[in-house]
C-alpha cells in the first residue's frame, strides 16, 4: 500500500502560563516554554509532536528538515533512523544536574516520531497506542498521579503570574497562591482529589529542610491514608540525610524518587542502590537511568525500581521498551513529567497505554496548565485517570488559534528556554542553583 508523502514540516516554538511551583531548580517562571512540530501530508492531514525548548533544540529541528519533508509515510522508521544519525553528528551529550533534561538530541527525535506516527496512524486508521511496542495497546485507561508542588508566594514578584479571578474550583484558586506548609499541601491534594479524582500522589521536594517535607507527606496521609504516596528531592540529599529524613516515614511512602544523587565520589547510581539496600524503600528515578545504558548499570547495581521514562527524553517506541524490559525484568515502568500543554498529555497517555504488565500511575503538570490548550478537545482527568482514544493516530485535533495564541506569547517574551533561578531571586537575593542544596535552604 502506499501511503502519503510529508509535504511540509512547520515548527512552533510556544508558550504557556504557570505558577510559581518551586523546586530544587529554583522557582517556575510565569512561563513555560514548548515546541509543537507539525507535519502534514499530501492527503491533507495532520500529525503533531510537543517537547520542550531551547534554542539548541529548535535548531536541532531545523537540521532535520531536508530529511523529513517529501519522505513516504510508508518509510517512517527509515526518517527516524536518518534523523538520529544526524543527529548524533553532534555528539555525546548530557542531561545535567538541573531537575529538567537538557539534551537536544532525544528530544528532537521524539516531536519528528510522534508527528511521523500520528500520521501513519491516521494514514493507517490505527490509534498511536495500538502501533507502539512489540504489542500495542496494554489498556484503555491510564491511571494519573496528583503531581503537588510546594509554591512561592506570587505577590513576592513583580512577575506576572495567572491570577485566580473567578475560579471554578478550590483547585482553581489553590494553584494561584502560596503553599509552604504541610496544611497547605494536605489541601493542594484535597482540591486535586476533588477536581480529578486522584488515588495517588507525588509531591516536589527539594525545597524545604527534609523533614519539614516528610511532614507534608504525613499531612497528605492523614486525609488519604489509602494514597500511595512519593517524595522527589532531586538527588538534594545526601545519603544519609536521604535516610534520616525518609526511614521515619518508610510505612506511609509507596516509594522515594531520587532521594539521593552523585555524592563525593559515589555515583547516584551506587548512593540510589546503597539507600535502597539500607531502607528496604522501592526507589523511582527520572535521573540517574535516562538512558538504555544507565538503565543497565542501574538494574546491575539494583539502584531503581521504577525507571520513570518520560517519552519526550526516552522517545515513544523508547519509553516502552523500557516498558517491555521492566515487565520481563520485575521492575515497574512509570513517567516523569515537566510542564506541558495537552499534545504531550496525548503522547503519555498512548506510551503509557502501549507500556505491558503493572504500571506506576503517571506523572503529568497537566494540573497546572488544565484551561490552557492547543487542540480542540484536551484528554480529560476523571476519576484519576486518562482514557485511551480509540480514534486513529494520536487522537487529537490541532487548534490553530489556540496555537497562533501560544505562538504569539513565545514570540512577545524573551524566554527561550527554561530558568527557574530569575523568579527565585525574588525570594532569596542572588539565589543560585546548588544541586545538593534545597531551594530554600540558604
Ligand atoms: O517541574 O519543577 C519541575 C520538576 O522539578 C521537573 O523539572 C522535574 O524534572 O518533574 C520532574 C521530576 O520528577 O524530577
Ligand atoms: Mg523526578
Amino acid at each position: 500500500m502506499s501511503l502519503p508523502t510529508i509535504k511540509r514540516m512547520t515548527i512552533v516554538p510556544v508558550a504557556g502560563h504557570d505558577s510559581f511551583l518551586l523546586n530544587l531548580s529554583g522557582g517556575h517562571a510565569p512561563w513555560f516554554v514548548r515546541c509543537v512540530l507539525i507535519l502534514e501530508d499530501n492527503a491533507g492531514n495532520r500529525g503533531v509532536g510537543e517537547i520542550p525548548s531551547s534554542e539548541g533544540i529548535l535548531k536541532g529541528l531545523e537540521k532535520c528538515r531536508s530529511l523529513v519533508e517529501g519522505t513516504r509515510l510508508n518509510a517512517w522508521r527509515r526518517t527516524l533512523n536518518n534523523a538520529k544519525k544526524l543527529l548524533a553528528q553532534g555528539g555525546p551529550e548530557e542531561r545535567g544536574r538541573q531537575t529538567f533534561d537538557l539534551r537536544v538530541a532525544v528530544h528532537v527525535l521524539t516531536a519528528i516520531e510522534s508527528a511521523l506516527l500520528d500520521l501513519y496512524g491516521q494514514a493507517v486508521e490505527t490509534p498511536l497506542a495500538d502501533l507502539l511496542g512489540r504489542m500495542g495497546r496494554q489498556r484503555d485507561e491510564v491511571e494519573a498521579l496528583g503531581y503537588l508542588f510546594l509554591l512561592g508566594d506570587p505577590g513576592k514578584t513583580d512577575l506576572p503570574y495567572p491570577k485566580a479571578d473567578n475560579p471554578r474550583d478550590d483547585w482553581e484558586r489553590l494553584r494561584c497562591q502560596e503553599a509552604l506548609t504541610p496544611e497547605a499541601v494536605a489541601e493542594l491534594a484535597r482540591a486535586a482529589h476533588e477536581r480529578y479524582g486522584f488515588r495517588d500522589f507525588k509531591l516536589k521536594g527539594g525545597v524545604l529542610q527534609g523533614e519539614q517535607e516528610a511532614d507534608c507527606i504525613r499531612a497528605m496521609h492523614e486525609i488519604f491514608p489509602e494514597a500511595r504516596l512519593t517524595l522527589d528531592p532531586n538527588g538534594a540529599w545526601s545519603l544519609e540525610e536521604a535516610i534520616r529524613v525518609l526511614e521515619p516515614i518508610r510505612d506511609i511512602l509507596s516509594y522515594a524518587e531520587d532521594p539521593c544523587g552523585q555524592e563525593g565520589s559515589w555515583s547516584g547510581r551506587e548512593t540510589m542502590a546503597e539507600f535502597k539496600r539500607r531502607t528496604g524503600l522501592r526507589t523511582a528515578t527520572n535521573m540517574i537511568a535516562t538512558d538504555f545504558k544507565q538503565l543497565q548499570y542501574a538494574a546491575q547495581m539494583n539502584s531503581v525500581d521504577i525507571p520513570l521514562a518520560d517519552c519526550h527524553f526516552w522517545t515513544m517506541q523508547g519509553a516502552v521498551m523500557v516498558g517491555e524490559l521492566c515487565d520481563e525484568w520485575g521492575m515497574t515502568w512509570g513517567s516523569h513529567s515537566n510542564n506541558h500543554f495537552d499534545i504531550s498529555l496525548a503522547m503519555m497517555t498512548h506510551v503509557a497505554a502501549a507500556c505491558p504488565g503493572e504500571i506506576t500511575a503517571i506523572d503529568t503538570h497537566w494540573i497546572w496548565q488544565d484551561g490552557q490548550r492547543l487542540t480542540e478537545a484536551p484528554f480529560e482527568i476523571r476519576d484519576g485517570k486518562l482514557t485511551v482514544p480509540k480514534t486513529p493516530g494520536l487522537g487529537v485535533t490541532l487548534d490553530q488559534g489556540k496555537l497562533d495564541e501560544a505562538h504569539a506569547l513565545y514570540r512577545s517574551l524573551d524566554v527561550r528556554a527554561r530558568n527557574d533561578a530569575t523568579a527565585m531571586q525574588y525570594l532569596i537575593d542572588g539565589w543560585a542553583f546548588d544541586p545538593k542544596r534545597p531551594a530554600l535552604v540558604r
